[in-house]
């Protein structure tokens, strides 16, 4: 019997000037095939945007992808069937940082690289309580600063754990070196993506060695993007069908819709810079109207999603949508309460987004699985659920349907607290306790959730609370 065959480079290696941070399936579906269309438009040589790869947690990425020479295959899934599969060579190695952390700081601080881009969750910013740029209970935001003793003087001598850590070490080493600096892409759904990432990376410098957070605030560019593409999480039958489908055995294959946007605030410094536009990325002077659409109409309603979703029993978004008992409320979200709590971007028109979005769920080859989407409900319920339903409420606009979320988010944790089953979110030992110690009680539970700082402290919540005890305690409207 033949092996299977795996995918082979067929390209030269690019140079490497990008490091990326947070390698995970929507990059390897999203940035990295933009980069190698920008490389291919320009000509090769003529701007190489090779990548390195960064694992902030596990090898599991790296130990796949390491095995087929850093090359994988990406598919686009259409309502209608699997697209053409694309090889995507711009990888050029993956470094997992727990592992090697003075490797990931060598590859950001080499003078070859240019951007360092990030997927790194909402989590993964480190973000405090209210408005604080870092949050200082953090173990590894204290380790990262040389707090409880690990280090001492100008820096910390450990070698860091966050991101933000990462990148002021990488930016000191160059300053120290007189290596002009990379600019930062934050990619994460997060409102001011680029300047929650500068507020982190110069709170943290601030704290080490001020004169170092002068030339960060100086010299480096924080563009914050909007990026969109649904990508489900591989599955070993997605591997399978690829196999059948091109005879390529690829164990980091990943799908994806055919739709991606990529808005981009054109503010990325001096230097050479990927034929961005060529690849169909769009830079505009202001990014923040296309970012709130996108947390709000898309990001919002597939948290919708998955809290009354999994509540009717459903497990992925299309399915979720074949249910008129969900998909009514979904479409009444966009139309009554969402769209009405935004501006139209330049040339957009909210209704129709609405409804590209709708056939977008509604794809039969996408199994984009609520699980996926619920996990880390305490990152991402406030830009996409609460800004627009406080926004709502202060401006005399409905919030029906947003509160509905906020219960169907309540219940959600309930479940989990109930069934002891662990909750894939940073806060989930405050949000199981408070399920628990409400033992059953709806208005117990309300107070316990609500009076978790990091999700609420930003907003009136009083006004609230009635609503939604009236909520839980009335039967699940599906
Ligand atoms: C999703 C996003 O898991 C989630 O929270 O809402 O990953 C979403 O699929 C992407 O932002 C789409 O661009």
């Amino acid at each position: 019997m033949s092996q299977p065959r795996q995918p082979r480079r067929e390209q030269a290696r690019s140079r490497t000037a990008v490091v990326h941070l947070g390698l995970g399936a929507f990059f390897r579906a999203h940035g990295a095939p933009l980069l190698q269309v920008a490389e291919s438009v320009a000509g090769k040589g003529a701007g190489d945007w090779g990548v390195v790869g960064v694992s902030l947690r596990s090898s599991a990425v790296r130990d796949v992808l390491a095995a087929q020479d850093f090359v994988y295959t990406t598919v686009a899934m259409a309502p209608a069937g699997m697209e053409a599969p694309q090889k995507i060579e711009i990888i050029n190695d993956v470094l997992v940082a727990p592992k090697d952390p003075q490797a990931v700081l060598a590859a950001m601080a080499d003078p070859a690289i240019r951007l360092v881009s990030l997927t790194v969750t909402e989590k993964g910013y480190c973000r405090g309580a209210g408005d604080q740029p870092l949050d200082l209970d953090d173990p590894d935001v204290r380790r990262d600063l040389g707090l409880d003793g690990a280090a001492s003087g100008s820096g910390p001598r450990t070698a860091p754990r966050t991101a933000p850590g990462f990148i002021v070490q990488a930016l000191a080493r160059r300053r120290d070196q007189g290596i002009a600096p990379f600019t930062l892409l934050s990619l994460d759904n997060l409102p001011g993506n680029g300047r929650v990432l500068r507020a982190a990376v110069l709170a943290m410098a601030q704290r080490l060695n001020p004169g170092l957070a002068d030339w960060i605030a100086r010299e480096v560019r924080f563009p914050c993007s909007m990026v969109d593409r649904i990508v489900p999480a591989t599955t070993p039958e997605l591997i399978g069908q690829v196999e059948a489908a091109t005879g390529m055995r690829d164990e980091a294959v990943v799908a994806h819709e055919p739709f991606f946007q990529w808005v981009l605030e054109d503010d990325l410094g001096e230097g050479p810079r990927p034929a961005f536009k060529d690849a169909g990325v769009q830079l505009v002077a202001e990014v923040e109207p296309f970012e709130r659409m996108k947390l709000r109409m898309l990001n919002g309603t597939h948290s919708a999603l998955a809290y009354m979703g999994t509540r009717a029993g459903h497990e992925t978004v299309a399915e979720a949508m074949a249910d008129p008992a969900v998909s009514d409320r979904i479409e009444a979200l966009w139309s009554r309460e969402l769209a009405p709590s935004l501006i139209a971007p330049p040339g957009t028109d909210l209704g129709a987004y609405a409804r590209a979005l709708k056939a977008r769920y509604q794809n039969p080859n996408i199994r984009h699985r609520l699980d996926q989407i619920a996990m880390d409900g305490s990152q991402k319920l406030p830009p996409r659920i609460l800004d627009p339903l406080f926004e709502n409420l202060a401006a005399g606009r409905r919030i029906e349907g947003l509160l509905d979320v906020v219960a169907a988010w309540m219940q959600f944790v309930e479940r989990a607290a109930a069934q002891q089953r662990p909750l894939a979110d940073p806060l989930a030992d405050s949000l199981l306790a408070a399920a628990r110690d409400a033992g059953g009680k709806a208005d117990a539970l309300v107070a316990g959730l609500l009076a978790i700082e990091p999700i609420f402290a930003a907003y009136r919540v009083d006004a609230i609370s009635a609503a939604l005890i009236e909520r839980l305690t009335q039967d699940p409207p599906n």
